[in-house]
């Protein structure tokens, strides 16, 4: 089991083998984390993700699933992008949310990356309620089986921290 750490701040000032993603299925970008991640990382992730779609992923990248990139500028070897679910009053949606965990450290390991930044995937423009998706966050990351030593999750501001906070 990898050791968890939390940190608050910006995901992308961070320093790990793999940053994970909260993206969305065109892999073409988008606000919150994503806007940050290519942003920061410069236009060497976009144009990766560009030709990941053409070469596997003409139909999108599906939920719960997970693919790396180059890193670009980011203090980084990779990007993994993963989607998340949007969050559903009506459908439980959790195995999906968990799935991003999951399917992460899998990319991770098959990477050989041994230190993993994850944000609070779907919490933000997808609605996952905060509680609820630490706790999925911090219950699938544990019961993991990864050769991923440090995984880090890095909560943007104090509410998602004390949320998570609550769970480890
Ligand atoms: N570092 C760490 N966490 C951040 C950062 C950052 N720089 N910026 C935002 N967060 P979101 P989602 C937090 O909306 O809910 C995009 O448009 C944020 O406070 O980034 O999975 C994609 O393209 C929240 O707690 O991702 C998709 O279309 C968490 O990161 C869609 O949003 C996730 O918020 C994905 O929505």
């Amino acid at each position: 089991m990898p050791t968890l750490t939390l940190v608050q701040g910006d995901i992308t000032a961070q320093t790990a083998d793999a940053i994970v993603n909260a993206a969305n299925s065109s892999l073409l970008g988008g606000g919150g984390v994503d806007g940050a991640i290519h942003r920061k990382g410069g236009p060497e992730i976009l144009e990766a993700c560009r030709k990941l779609r053409a070469s596997h992923y003409g139909k999108g990248l599906a939920t719960g699933d997970a693919v790396a990139t180059t890193a670009g500028r980011l203090d980084a070897r990779w990007v993994i992008h993963t989607v998340g679910p949007v969050w559903s009053a009506g459908e439980d949606r959790s195995e999906l949310l968990a799935s991003c965990y999951r399917r992460s450290l899998a990319v991770a390991d098959e990477l050989g990356a041994r230190s993993v930044a994850f944000p609070a995937i779907s919490t933000g423009v997808y609605g996952w309620p905060l509680d609820d998706g630490a706790r999925i966050a911090v219950a699938t990351v544990q019961g993991a089986e990864t050769a991923v030593e440090d995984v880090r999750f890095v909560l943007f501001d104090e509410r998602a921290y004390e949320a998570f906070a609550q769970q480890v």
